[in-house]
Order: structure tokens, then sequence, then C-alpha cells
């Protein structure tokens, strides 16, 4: 019964309230109640006690009709603020124990209560008199949302700021002793209804209740999401304010509270508890019920990175941490000046000319000459046989050579010939040791190695059902992706994504296995694997499923850089390969996937920031960015383990949910090859800030040892 709903007592009230209009538009009651009925209605017997009550006792004969009357008098008005005005209330010189405004504002508008002045009572004593606000229209108990019992306060700051929860507020002023001169003033607003919570990105900040520092409302619940901007800061966040429950009631925090990371707190906080740190993301609550509320919480918050560790930044003798692209700048933004003191003469994307001179990269074999003596040009005569992606010019004899001149390796991509030739890093290595110069020889159809293994073991990456939405992208056709795997666990549904590389073996990403307080991620046994899924919906719809036998994360995984985001997934069981489910083919060491390349991301991520998962794969297409432009627009904080793909306008990209999911991209011999995992990014889709991957090549070595060459 306390719990009934508005509407039902609205239905059981108009028979117990008789109403008659008097002049000057106001109304005056005769309540009909007694407590017990008051109670058993949710109404505050506490604003019809005075001395009519004791007329119950002296007079039985007040008994009308079967209830108590109580011949208890009072005034009534009705007010309603247009938004954009403030209306009156004003008690002066009160002739009546029992004063009630009924305040309406607009819909979609919540009742603001300024309260001015109020005079002349006991503090702390609610017997002589006292003032109710009401979330409601009605004086009910449940609906009180503050009650002052004659603070001695006025002046020309407001005294007190209340807020509804909806378009309505009833307020009340009781007494048992008629007063003189002005006891109570206040005013009331339509403001608009404020939302609250959200997810939030940001260095610094503030968190408060709604419409702090007035009265937060009754009745409201509002999460936030908060998140360092880079992965591995944390959250210090510091409780400025905290005046949340009714300080009287002692029963835990079961009223009103702000959950922060698991925590509830609703009591003022000592002055230690005040500061406190969190890892990122931080998600907080803040809940109120149905009556009396408060001031509320005013919380900021600041990103940082682990004490003594820069991450993502450069460290300055004394401990500070500046930005990398300030670091051999021309300028000393370390106190001791360490960012200047190991640089070279000529900045990164610039050449040294013979006379010693630093000039732009660009300028190699461009049409005229900038070094001033032309020792940039070298054999490049008048035109340019062959452009690099970074406008580097190379003579006929340099393309195809079986030596790598561009940055981009496209003057050794589309060779017909292989060249064998000397082992390098970025050479491909057969399997008889030998070395040929053709860049991704392997699974093109081609026999490049005399032993032929640059064929060999190349079952992969086929979509034999494809004969012919992560953030921005589309749903997937049947068999489009089919070594797509969505990764689960029994409580929680789809987490991650990862890709099928044998019939035992997934890829995904080590952040997805990384413990927090109340999960254990890294259990492998909390897993499972689905393959040759589309939907997320319909059951398995026909998919595999596996449990995971365990995780191998890499050892050097970095959680607060992301450095190395890669684990490896034994199946519990080998999969069988079927149009729905391939794997993917793993690249070599020496594979590139050249700059501005076309790939796919895939995956069941949340279609936008703060969104719901996808229940249909989606794919979305996104072109490799340039290691260097990312590194400017992240700060240098993409290692050469990362690589970033995207666009830089915004619009397309992973997201949350598809993390440990596949980047692939189609090679000359139509097939296709994983070059990322799902791993970081700001937001999603957000312009200027692209997906980061995990760079696969840079762990095929890693993989063949950990899965002793199944894959
Ligand atoms: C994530 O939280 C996540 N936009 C994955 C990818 C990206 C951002 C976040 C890239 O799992």
């Amino acid at each position: 019964m306390k719990r009934s709903g508005p509407e039902r007592l609205q239905r059981r009230l108009p028979g117990s309230n008789k109403v008659q209009r008097d002049s000057r538009n106001e109304q005056r009651y005769y309540m009909e109640q007694d407590d017990d009925t008051l109670h058993l209605l949710g109404l505050d017997p506490d604003d019809f006690e005075s001395d009519e009550k004791s007329d119950k006792s002296k007079n039985p004969n007040s008994i009308q009709s079967g209830k108590w009357q109580l011949g208890f008098q009072a005034m009534s008005f009705d007010l309603y603020a247009k938004y954009g005005n403030n209306r009156t209330l004003s008690l002066v010189s009160p002739k009546k124990p029992y004063y009630q405004w009924r305040l309406r504002v607009p819909s979609g508008h919540v009742v603001r209560l300024v309260v001015l002045t109020l005079h002349g009572a006991t503090p702390g004593s609610c017997t002589a008199h006292k003032l109710s606000a009401y979330d409601f229209l009605l004086p009910l108990q449940n609906k009180i949302i503050a009650r002052w019992c004659g603070l001695p306060i006025s002046g020309s700051s407001p005294v007190m700021k209340l807020t509804s929860s909806g378009n309505v507020m009833l307020v009340t002023f009781s007494f048992s002793r008629q007063r003189d001169g002005a006891i109570f003033k206040a005013y009331f607003q339509a403001i608009p209804r404020a939302g609250c919570g959200g997810s939030i990105s940001s260095w610094n900040g503030s968190i408060s209740s709604p419409y702090y520092p007035s009265y937060y409302p009754p009745n409201v619940d509002c999460t936030w999401t908060l998140r360092a901007p880079f992965p591995g800061y944390l959250i210090s966040m510091t409780i400025v304010a905290m005046d949340i429950q009714d300080s009287r009631s002692s029963d835990g925090c079961e009223k009103d509270w702000l959950d922060i990371g698991g925590i509830r707190l609703c009591s003022p906080v000592s002055e230690s508890g005040k500061k406190r740190v969190y890892s990122s993301p931080l998600s907080l609550h803040f809940h109120s019920d149905e009556s009396l509320t408060h001031k509320g919480f005013h919380l900021l918050y600041r990103a940082f990175s682990p004490e003594g560790t820069c991450p993502r930044q450069f460290r300055c003798g004394d401990g500070g941490c500046i930005p990398l692209r300030k670091v051999c700048d021309g300028v000393k933004d370390c106190s001791d000046g360490r960012d200047e003191a190991k640089c070279s003469s000529c900045r990164p994307g610039e050449v040294l000319c013979g006379n010693g001179q630093c000039k732009p990269q660009s300028s190699q074999c461009v049409s005229q000459s900038t070094c001033a003596d032309s020792s940039e040009e070298g054999a490049c005569g008048g035109k340019c046989p062959h452009m690099c992606s970074n406008k580097v010019c190379l003579p006929k004899t340099s393309v195809c050579n079986g030596v790598i001149d561009c940055k981009d390796r496209s003057d050794e991509l589309n060779c017909t010939r292989a060249y064998l030739k000397g082992c390098s890093s970025s050479s491909y290595k057969c399997a008889n040791g030998k070395c040929v110069s053709k860049v991704n020889p392997e699974c093109d159809g081609v026999k490049d190695c005399f032993d032929g293994s640059d064929e060999l073991r190349c079952g992969c990456g086929t979509r034999p059902r494809k004969r012919t939405k992560i953030v921005g992208g589309s749903d997937a056709g049947a068999g489009s992706w089919p070594w797509q795997v969505s990764l689960q666990m029994e409580r929680y549904g789809h987490v991650c994504g990862a890709t099928l590389v044998a019939n035992r073996w997934l890829i995904s990403a080590a952040h997805c296995f990384q413990d927090s307080d109340a999960i254990k991620y890294s259990d492998a046994r909390a897993w499972r694997a689905y393959l040759g899924m589309r939907l997320m919906t319909t059951g398995n719809n026909g998919a595999a499923t596996r449990p995971i036998r365990r995780i191998l994360l890499h050892p050097q995984y970095d959680q607060f850089t992301s450095d190395y985001d890669i684990a490896l997934l034994e199946l519990s069981a080998p999969v069988f390969f079927n149009d729905l489910v391939q794997p993917v083919c793993v690249p070599a060491p020496s594979h590139t996937f050249t700059t501005g390349t076309s790939c796919y991301v895939t995956g069941w991520g949340v279609l936008m920031e703060d969104g719901e998962l996808a229940a249909h794969l989606q794919e979305a297409t996104v072109k490799i960015i340039n290691r260097k432009t990312c590194n400017k627009l992240y700060d240098e904080a993409v290692t050469p383990r990362m690589l970033c793909a995207g666009n830089l306008q915004g619009g397309v990209d992973a997201c949350q949910g598809d993390s440990g999911g596949p980047l692939v991209c189609l090679e000359r011999g139509r097939r296709w090859f994983l070059a990322g995992i799902v791993s970081w990014g700001e937001g999603c889709a957000r312009q200027n800030r692209p997906g980061v991957y995990t760079q696969v090549v840079k762990f095929t070595d890693w993989i063949q040892q950990q899965t002793k060459g199944q894959v």
C-alpha cells in the first residue's frame, strides 16, 4: 500500500476531501481523515496534527458519516508557472494552521522551488511548525522531498533550492500557534527536465548529482561510465561534496546512494576518504528513491598515468611527463632538458644532405633539387620511373631488383619474378633458409621458393560460400567471414571477437583476458568459442561451439600501453572446416600491408559508442593508415607492434565488443590475410582517431612457436 502508485491514490481520494471554493480563487479544505487512514493512504499524518487532533478525543460527536470530522481548516493555492516565469509563495501573519501551495509547470519540465526566507520556528523542533515539500500534489508521507522545522534563516541569497521529479510539487506549511510577520517566502519556476549520466572520456572534469547544488530530485537513476582517454591511465577522483542520505538514517545505503566502482556511498566522507584512485573505465551510479532528497554530490576527476611511469609519453629527469611530439623539437620542455639531449642533427622526416643540411625527405628526386649539392637526387634524372608513397622517386634500376628501396616496399611489390637474395629482416624466408625478394610471395599462387614452401600450407583465407555493423559498417553476408569467432562467457554472452587460424587455434587480444575486480576473464573455463556464426540472436544457427582449453597471453603484454595485445586460444577439440568455418592466413613476418590498402574489420561490437552490441555480424572497410600520421594523432602512443586503420574523417571503426576480432586484407592470390587484431582507439569512429590494431606480422614467429607449427 505504501508503494501504491499515484494513479491509484488519485482514484481513491476524491471522495475523502471536500473542497469548497471561496472568494480569491483559494480553496478551503475540510479533511475527513484520521491518522490511520492517512497512513493507509500513504498521506503524512504529521501534516494534520495540531490542535484539531485533540478535538477528536475531546468531542466524539465530531464523527460524521463514519469518518472523523477534524474540523481542520486550511488554505490552498494553485499556482502555475510557465517556462521563464517565477511565481512567488509567501506567508505573512498566518491565521490558519495549515497552508498548502500546489505548484504546476508545463510537462517536460520540473519544478524548482527556491526558498528565500524561513523564519520564526525553533530549530530542530517540528512541533511548533514545519515546511514540507512533496513530489506529488497530495501530502503523501512517502513523497516528501524535504522538510524543515524552522531553520532561522533569511537573507538575499536563497536558503534552499529543491527540484521535483515531475511537473508538480506540493508545499505545505503547518503550525500550532498563530504568528505575526513574514515567516516564509519562496518562488518557483519551471526548468527543463535534465537528463543525467552518460559516457565520458576526458582528461579531467566534474560529475554531480542532477541540478547540484540544488537538491536532487527524487526517483532518479543516473549511470556514468568514465574512461581515461588512453588505456593504462588511472582515474583520480576527489569527492568535493557528499550530501545524500538523511543523516538520521542508519540503515546503510538503501535510500539514496552513489555507487563508485562497486562501492556505495551515502554519508559524508572523511577527509582521508575524499581522494580515491580507480582503474579505467569506471562506472558510477546514482540512485534516489521517491522521498527525501538532499544537496547531492559533486566529484572532480582527472586521468593520470600511474606513478613513476609515463605511458605513451616522454619521462623527464624530474619525473614529469611530456608528449612525445615535444621530444627533439628544438624546445626544451623538461626542466633538465632531457627531451633535447639525444637528438640527431636532422629531425625525423628529414634527410641529411651531403653538405650537412637537413631537408624534408619528400624533396628526394622531385622536380627540383633542394639540397644545395643535389646529393639527394642521386640517379633520378629528369622524370620519375617509380614514386614511392612518401614521394621519394626511384630510378628504374631500383625497381624489382630484389632490394627494397621504398619505405612502403612498393618498388618490389608487383614484381612477377622473385629474386633469390641474401636474407634480411624484410625478406621472405623459404623453408630451405633461402630468401626471396618478392614482396608477399606466400600463397599468391606462384612458386617463388625453389622448395615451393611459399605455396605450402595455403589452405586458408578463402570464403567457399562467398562466390561473388561495427560503427558505420553493414550486415555481413552468410559465410563472408568464416574465420570470425565470437568469444562468449556464460553469464555475460558475447564479450570479444577472435579469429580462427587453424583447426584448434584462435587469435584474440590479450586485453580481453585481464581480470577485473569482479570477473576472472583469465580463466579459460569461463569462455566458449562460437564459430561459423552470423546472427547473435537466433541460437547457434548452425554455429560450431568449443570450450577453450587454454589461453596464452603474450608475455610482454602491457596493459598500460596496450603493447603486445595478443593472445592465442587453444580449443578443447579441433573444429571441422566447412563453408561457414575456415581459417584465415597468418602473414609471414615479411608480409607488408601497404598504407592506403582497403581492408575489412568485422565483429558484433557496439554499433556506436555506448550503443548496443550488433545482433548481426558487421563488416566495414577501413584503410591502413601510415604509422607516422597515426602517431601524430595519438601523441606517439602507437608502438611498432601496432597498426592503425580507419577513416580519418571518422564514421567507420571497430568499437567495444569487436576487440580481439580480425582486420583482414585480400592479397594478390585472392586469399585473405590477418593484418590486425582489434585493440584500442580513442572512442569509436571519431574524426582523426583511427582504430589501433595489434600488428600480426610482428607475432608470426611467436604464433608458430606457441602452436608448434600448427598454424
Ligand atoms: C574496445 O573498448 C575498443 N575504435 C575497441 C576498438 C576501439 C575502441 C575501443 C577502436 O574494445
